[in-house]
């Protein structure tokens, strides 16, 4: 009895110390140096061998610019590969050369290794570069963690690890996958939607208001139907530019915010628990599709997302920390002054309806929008929050935003070229 109970201390213990990780990842932001790598490796002769060694780089999102082969000078039933890698993340670079070791073979040397401490972060250029991300999910991937309400149902973890797939598997360019949804979800879906929708007239912004019933008329928003990501993203092109691509969870923020400058926003396709329908802490569809889409259907609102963005590209570490912040304060859990009301235009309270009605009851602190010191604000991610932003109205606050912008230091700036879909590095030397 002691022994099981010690036991379950042990195991209570380290679900907490992977909490406590789960948490700094998330706000202190370990962002991971690039690295390129040149190393051999030798594997026995045998059918499919490099394949399997191949795909270790493959589920990383690791692309190989380089590949020779040798038979081993001192083993004739072995073959030795020389392979180079660039990549964005040195951490899943260590993880393959891990997994290379132990499961395939213990013959891995690494010839050069370059972490590129000393030059600017890794961003991508193309919108095609965005497929690089895929594979880097922070956490509540299609592994829940303990504290999830899902956790313990067998049905919903197979059910995210479907929509994981998805994710994992979706290139720029495609369709995304139509999903039918189970009866279950859509009663989820049905609460939520219903809820809010009442809400939405006295809470939400004008500009939220103004959108929502364009998505009722040509996205299938009711609410007996979940919209399909696919409808969303071709209307919201129409309207900004902006589109949607699916996502297995969360992102760095470094990731997720450069997904933005290419008016990209990366969506998740699951839904939550039915456990708890009025809060949940993390994106699902309902927070994608009733917080974050109807505004970006707002030209203004799509451009100071994308300026966000923009401003996150090559940008320190320390400085995506306080940009992430930025957006949490604004994008996520936004209040605006609208005439003589304050409402709400954060996409994390426009899609709870616990969060919704509180956010504009006295119990939290309201303080004014300044972008210097906001940055600097600390915040939970599980509950709802203690602190909320008021921006004197949308414009002020963009401007607000380009101005802190500005302040980021970089040794070049950058600009979108919409017709190439790319990003130009503009030299100021
Ligand atoms: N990843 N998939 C996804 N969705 C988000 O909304 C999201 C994210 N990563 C970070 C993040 N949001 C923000 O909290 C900021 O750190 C940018
Ligand atoms: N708390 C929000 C909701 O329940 O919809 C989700 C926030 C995601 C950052
Ligand atoms: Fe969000």
């Amino acid at each position: 009895e002691r022994a099981r109970k010690r036991e379950r201390e042990r195991e209570r213990e380290s679900e907490r110390e992977r909490g406590r990780e789960r948490e700094s990842m998330y706000l202190e932001e370990k962002i991971y140096k690039s690295g390129v790598l040149s190393c051999i490796f030798s594997l026995k002769e045998e059918v499919g061998a490099l394949a399997k060694a191949l795909k270790l780089f493959e589920e990383k999102g690791i692309n190989l610019t380089h590949i020779e082969s040798r038979p081993s000078r001192t083993n004739k039933q072995e073959y030795e590969f020389f392979i180079s890698v660039d990549t964005a993340c040195s951490r899943a670079l260590d993880d393959v050369i891990n997994s290379l070791r132990t499961q395939i073979t213990g013959q891995v040397h690494e010839l050069s290794r370059n972490k590129k401490k000393d030059t600017v972060p890794w961003f991508p250029t193309t919108i095609q570069d965005l497929d690089r991300f895929a594979n880097q999910i922070l956490s509540y991937g299609s592994e829940l963690d303990a504290d999830h309400p899902g956790f313990t149902d067998p049905v919903y973890r197979a059910r995210r690890k479907e929509f994981a797939d998805i994710a994992y598997n979706y290139r720029h360019g495609q369709p995304i996958p139509r999903v039918e949804y189970t009866e279950a979800e859509k009663a989820t879906w049905g609460t939520v939607f219903k809820e809010l929708k009442e809400l939405y007239p006295t809470h939400a912004c004008h500009e939220h208001n103004r959108v929502f019933p364009l998505l009722e008329e040509y996205c299938g928003y009711r609410e007996d139907n979940i919209p399909q990501l696919e409808d969303v993203s071709r209307y919201l092109q129409s309207c900004t530019g902006f589109r949607l691509r699916p996502v297995a969870g969360l992102l760095s923020s470094r990731d997720f915010l450069a997904g933005l400058a290419f008016r990209v926003f990366h969506s998740t396709q699951y839904i939550r628990h039915g456990s708890n329908p009025m809060y949940t802490p993390e994106p699902d569809i309902c927070h994608e599709l009733l917080g974050h889409v109807p505004l970006f259907a707002d030209p203004s609102f799509a451009q100071f997302s994308q300026e966000i963005g923009l401003a996150s590209l090559a940008a320190p570490d320390e400085y995506i920390e306080k940009l992430a912040t930025v957006y949490w304060f604004t994008v996520e859990f936004g209040l605006c002054k609208q005439g003589s009301e304050i409402k709400a235009y954060g996409a994390g309270l426009l899609s709870s309806f616990g969060e919704l009605q509180y956010c504009l009851t006295d119990k939290p602190k309201v303080l004014p929008f300044e972008p210097e010191k906001t940055c600097m604000q600390k915040y939970p991610i599980t509950e709802f929050q203690p602190i909320y932003f008021v921006a004197e109205s949308f414009e002020d606050g963009k401007e607000k935003v380009r101005k802190y912008a500005s302040t980021i230091p970089r040794p070049f700036s950058v600009r979108y070229n919409a017709y190439t879909q790319s990003i130009e590095v503009l030299d100021s030397m």
